[in-house]
């Protein structure tokens, strides 16, 4: 059997690629820890600086896999390796870029609101289904939507299990870019160079810096944001990009 994620490498940004066309990339457990224990591996590795989460042309992923949870028991569900995988993910310290086109629904939308950015196809499809399954987002999706579109919309998606687009998702703070069909990848391989050419230490403490907006107060993240910026005045790569500043050449970052 295929992987069910491809992992490949552009200089510093990696690309997984969801591979389970014949069930829409509904998330398999195998999925889910291939994508986990990889994010986890990229986190220390300075020479990963940005990675990239994509499907196919046609579909992000269709969610958790239906079949599956259909037999699930309730003991079993407990134990299953689905409900540590959200931690995981939101554990990741790389920044990290969704390319979606075609349908995220469920965990699938679950997973592109988890990554820090979301490029979108113009044939994207984001919606909350698993109302109409008899049960409810169980990967952050009402947590994180409800912090991006506010509680009115949330609720709305929520409740209804109706699906939005691209441009809807654009509108509503979800989406950072929609692109013409085609291109969607590119476009977020292109944001994902952008992220890596920057220092790697510096953009794992901004992205923390950011999610703490999510956790706390506004004096602790204000607080927090300025213990970060003190681990970034300790690295080398700011003698660096202020060194390359002042010599009006460009920097070299070792992420050190
Ligand atoms: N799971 C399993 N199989 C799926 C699937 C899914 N989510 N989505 C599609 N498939 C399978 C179909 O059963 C079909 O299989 P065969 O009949 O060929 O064997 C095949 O993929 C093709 O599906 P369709 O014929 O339906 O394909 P279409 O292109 O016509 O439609 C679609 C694509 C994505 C619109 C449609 O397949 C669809 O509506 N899929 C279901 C979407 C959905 O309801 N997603 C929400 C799932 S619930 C948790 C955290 C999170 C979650 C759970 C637990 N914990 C922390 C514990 C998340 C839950 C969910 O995501």
């Amino acid at each position: 059997m295929p992987d069910p994620v491809e992992i490949s490498r552009d200089g510093h940004v990696a690309l997984l690629r969801l591979n389970r066309p014949e069930a829409r990339n509904a998330l398999s457990p195998e999925m889910m820890e291939q994508i986990a224990a990889t994010l986890e591996a990229f986190d220390p590795d300075p020479d990963i600086r940005c990675v990239v989460i994509a499907g196919s042309e046609k579909v992000f992923a269709a969610g958790a896999d239906i079949k599956a949870m259909s037999e699930r028991s309730f003991a079993e569900a407990l134990r299953h390796p689905a409900s540590s995988f959200w931690r995981r993910l939101g554990a990741v310290k790389t920044p990290t870029i969704a390319a979606v086109s075609g349908y995220a629904l469920g965990g699938g939308c679950e997973l592109a609101l988890a990554c820090d950015m979301i490029v979108a196809s113009d044939t994207a499809l984001f919606g909350q289904p698993e109302i109409t399954l008899g049960i409810i987002p169980g990967g952050g999706g009402t947590q994180r939507l409800a912090r991006v579109l506010g509680k009115q919309l949330a609720m709305e998606y929520v409740l209804t299990g109706r699906r939005f687009d691209a441009d809807m998702g654009l509108r509503m703070g979800l989406v950072n870019k929609v692109v013409k069909k085609g291109k969607w990848l590119q476009e977020a391989m292109d944001l994902a160079q952008t992220v890596a050419e920057r220092p790697p230490i510096a953009t794992r403490l901004a992205k923390q810096a950011v999610l703490g907006a999510e956790e706390t107060s506004l004096s602790a993240g204000l607080e927090n944001e300025r213990r970060l910026y003190e681990l970034a005045m300790a690295t080398e790569d700011r003698v660096e990009g202020m060194q390359a500043f002042l010599e009006k050449r460009e920097p070299k970052f070792e992420g050190k």
